[in-house]
């Protein structure tokens, strides 16, 4: 759990969740276990894991969903479930993370405990202002999808590249995580420009060396705050 929204510094405590956020693609693993890659980002200090299965039968993505929760909970790591607030529920995951064709925010909200944290994405400037205004909806942080072009999910709008960033930073105080085409290379950047997390796939996923990848997130995610 994150804490409750009702209380201090819950913006705060959603914004260092977000700071170095995997979501996952065992086809990136390069033959590993996804368990092992998550296992490893946690050893390199990820703050966050999404689960993101597209094509698992539901029995399966629920199977997956608690191995990962039962990992991942007792050392403090929340788990996002993307798209299926079914799934959340049934694992006990804390978070659930959801796009513009998935399930209404609101009507997630009405299904889900308070306590579960609740990612939308946004891939217009209208996606940002609905959001900002449905915060009673209960979008705790935005998606900013995405932020580049991206071989890893080409079904996309339009990336808002790093001005487009700025633009969204500019239109809400949600707290914002910054997904498609992050790296290592570019990830100042991205963090300059208004995003408090980095949300990666291949960068951790298809890393040689996924513990070490993470942690070079980690150190620039934290260098960033340190100048602050
Ligand atoms: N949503 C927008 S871009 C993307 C998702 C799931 C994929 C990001 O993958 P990568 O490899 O980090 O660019
Ligand atoms: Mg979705």
């Amino acid at each position: 759990m994150v804490s409750s929204p009702t209380l201090p510094g819950y913006r705060d405590r959603m914004r260092s969740v977000l700071g170095v956020y995997l979501v996952t693609d065992e086809a990136s693993c390069a033959g590993r276990s996804l368990t092992d890659v998550v296992m490893a980002a946690v050893q390199g200090g990820v703050s966050c894991v999404q689960l993101r299965e597209k094509t698992l039968s539901t029995r399966d993505f629920c199977a997956k969903a608690t191995t990962l929760q039962t990992l991942l909970a007792p050392l403090g790591i929340p788990l996002v479930i993307n798209d299926r607030v079914d799934v959340a529920l049934a694992c006990g995951a804390p978070g659930v993370h959801l796009g513009q064709s998935d399930m209404p925010v609101a009507t997630a909200r009405k299904l889900l405990p308070p306590h579960v944290f609740l990612g939308w994405s946004a891939e217009t400037l209208d996606h940002v202002a609905q959001a900002s205004q449905a915060e009673f909806d209960g979008v705790d942080y935005l998606g900013v999808s995405p932020v580049f072009a991206t071989p890893t999910k080409t079904d996309t709008s339009t990336p808002w590249g790093l001005q487009g960033l700025r633009q969204v930073r500019a239109a809400t105080a949600l707290p914002l995580v910054a997904i498609g085409g992050v790296h290592a290379g570019n990830a100042a950047g991205v963090l300059a420009a208004g995003a408090d997390g980095l949300a990666v796939v291949s960068a951790i996923c298809a890393a040689a060396e996924p513990a070490l990848a993470t942690q070079e997130l980690r150190t620039l995610w934290e260098q960033h705050h340190e100048r602050k």
